[in-house]
């Protein structure tokens, strides 16, 4: 009748043994790390109708034609640094008619929910830069139609 084998110890004796481990080890932390890489929250790529890229020289487009009466995402786009000596590179996106005025932070991107609105003309402005809401840089218009 043959002896029987101690499987286990045998492979714990096993030179390589420490350094398989340490392998998996790597492997199970690049797979973890890959998958909470995946599932971050997407800060800036949700998903818009329009784009509006603000900076110093203005709002670009600063005139949006949209259809009345239905919800219309926005993707605001702020490319200016911190660094801008007026208003410290942040623009305001306000809408006094239909209930929005949002900061966007310097370098960075959001995404607005315009609500459903009645056809019209409405004018939206920041605030924050270049002589303040008064400043024809500073000024646009969302026409829905
Ligand atoms: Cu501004």
């Amino acid at each position: 009748m043959p002896a029987k084998r101690p499987h286990h110890r045998a492979r714990s004796r096993e030179p390589h043994f420490g350094l398989r481990l340490g392998v998996f080890l790597a492997v199970v932390v690049l797979v973890v790390g890959v998958a909470f890489w995946l599932l971050r929250p997407p800060p800036s790529s949700q998903s818009a109708d329009l784009t509006v890229t603000m900076t110093m020289a203005g709002f670009q487009p600063g005139r949006l034609t949209i259809p009345a009466g239905q919800p219309i995402a926005v993707r605001l786009v702020n490319p200016d640094s911190r660094f801008h000596t007026d208003g410290g590179g942040v623009h305001q996106f306000a809408i006094p008619d239909l209930g929005i005025d949002v900061r966007v932070q310097p370098e960075s991107a959001m995404v607005v929910q315009l609500p459903a609105a009645q056809p019209g003309t409405y004018a939206f402005y920041c605030d924050v830069c270049c002589g303040g809401k008064e400043s024809p840089t500073m000024q646009g218009a969302i026409v829905v139609g």
